[in-house]
């Protein structure tokens, strides 16, 4: 069978959650900071560690079948890639912001202003569908100093926390594009049974941090109640206790009401609550 090769980025915010994600999926590599080409040696994959802007364009040609990338990245390069899973890391949005001060209120506010952005391409598309006629200046790093510079009235710029724009002064006033961190392939990737097992191995991954393992303990009387707010894969465990009347509740609960569920558990009854990571789940 033909060895996969995946692109993830050398160095940079995105290298290390990919490593990451790829030796949780069990694949064994060094993750060497000198080569550019790292095999996997117990899956029929090689790892290319490239600059994140060359990722896209690499996947849509050819060269590797598969890469993980910033959907901003992705978009920007306007590439025919097949998108295979979001990954859930790597978040930010790419947001116009102005400064502090500005006269511009609204994106109408626009027209006939100049925006510095190292996107032209995904502003471009922004504009054009808003009906903006504006002046976009490309630069290709430190974009938030060019209102500073009298470069720009505007900004189009990455944002995580907001603290690059919060200390040169700048304020975001509208979103451009949502992005993370996304396996992409090759176009008809997706059919390939080594793409799909790797994707399977991804999903599991990304299900078990959206998880937790949990044992409760709790008088057989307080069961049913119980059980109706416990999910569970299919349904959950429940296991007798040495002590009479009593059982053992093994359940999976998302991470994202997790508190909530709690509080309603031990409302219900439920002591000794212990929980665990999970490490994969597999359907
Ligand atoms: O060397 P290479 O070309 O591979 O990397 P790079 O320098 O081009 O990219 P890198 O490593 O900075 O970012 C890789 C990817 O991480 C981006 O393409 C995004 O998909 C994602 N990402 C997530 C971010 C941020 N968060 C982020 N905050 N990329 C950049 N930023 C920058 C932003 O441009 C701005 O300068 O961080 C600053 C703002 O951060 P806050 O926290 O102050 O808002
Ligand atoms: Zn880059």
């Amino acid at each position: 069978m033909k060895t996969l090769k995946i692109a993830i980025q050398k160095s940079g915010r995105l290298n290390e959650k990919s490593v990451e994600l790829l030796k949780n999926c069990g694949l064994s590599f060094e993750n060497y900071k000198s080569s550019l080409i790292s095999p996997v040696s117990n899956f029929p994959l090689e790892i290319l560690f490239l600059r994140d802007d060359d990722i896209p364009e690499y996947v849509q040609d050819g060269i590797a079948d598969l890469g993980i990338v910033g959907e901003n990245v992705i978009e920007e390069t306007e590439v025919d890639v097949a998108y295979l899973q979001r990954l859930g890391y790597g978040k930010c949005s790419l947001k116009l912001a102005i400064p502090v001060n500005s006269d511009i209120k609204t994106i109408a506010d626009l027209n006939g202003k100049a925006i510095a952005t190292s996107y032209p391409s995904i502003l471009k598309r922004f504009l054009a569908k808003n009906n903006i006629t504006a002046d976009i200046r490309t630069i290709s790093g430190s974009v938030e100093i060019a209102p500073g510079l009298g470069m720009s009235n505007a900004i189009c710029d990455l944002v995580s926390t907001g603290g690059t724009l919060k200390s040169n002064g700048l304020q975001a006033f509208a979103d451009v594009l949502k992005s993370e961190a996304i396996l992409i392939g090759r176009k008809g990737e997706e059919n390939n049974p080594l793409t799909q097992e790797l994707i399977q191995r991804v999903q599991s991954v990304l299900r078990a941090k959206e998880t937790k393992y949990v044992v409760l303990n709790a008088e057989n009387k307080n069961l049913d109640t119980i059980k109706t707010l416990l999910p569970g894969i299919k349904s959950p465990t429940v296991v007798p206790l040495a002590e009479e009347g009593w059982s053992a509740v093994h359940t999976v609960i998302p991470e994202k009401d997790f508190w909530e569920r709690i509080s309603s558990l031990k409302n219900a009854g439920a002591q000794g609550i212990v929980v665990m990571p999970i490490e994969k789940i597999i359907l």
